[in-house]
């Protein structure tokens, strides 16, 4: 009965647990520039399930501000930036909200830049590099 009990415990947990995330916040390698940043927003804005994005270049984080009660699974989420050309590092869910993340980025220190013309865009497709 303990274990029953238990399991019904970790259930319940699990459940509220996602119910509860409000945004995901991921690490993302490879994005350099204004352009990046506009291709990586347009992809997540595409999953009806996304209120807002937030980016920041200078920390390569992404953050995508969940609509009520809804999720994107991690599966959805890697295949997303890795067909727009970028590498997801790592996914966080949290219950902040974009501006929160925002000001809380802001506050750390940049990563080293990368040269931006290492990389390039064609015009009019605003995904990823050559
Ligand atoms: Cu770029």
């Amino acid at each position: 009965m303990k274990l029953v009990k238990a399991m019904l415990f970790a259930a319940l947990v699990a459940v509220s647990s996602m119910a509860s995330a409000k945004t995901i916040e991921m690490d993302v390698n490879g994005l350099v520039c204004a352009f990046c940043a506009q291709g990586i927003e347009k992809t997540l804005k595409g999953f009806p399930e996304t209120a807002g994005v937030f980016v920041s270049l200078e920390h390569r984080i992404v953050a995508v501000q969940l609509k009520d009660g809804v999720d994107i699974n991690d599966a959805a989420l890697t295949k997303a930036i890795t067909d727009a050309g970028y590498k997801l590092v790592a996914i966080r869910r949290t219950d902040e909200t974009l501006d929160a993340i925002r000001s809380r980025v802001s506050q750390q220190k940049a990563m080293p830049a990368v040269d931006p013309s290492k990389h390039k865009h064609t015009m009019g497709d605003m995904g990823g590099h050559d």
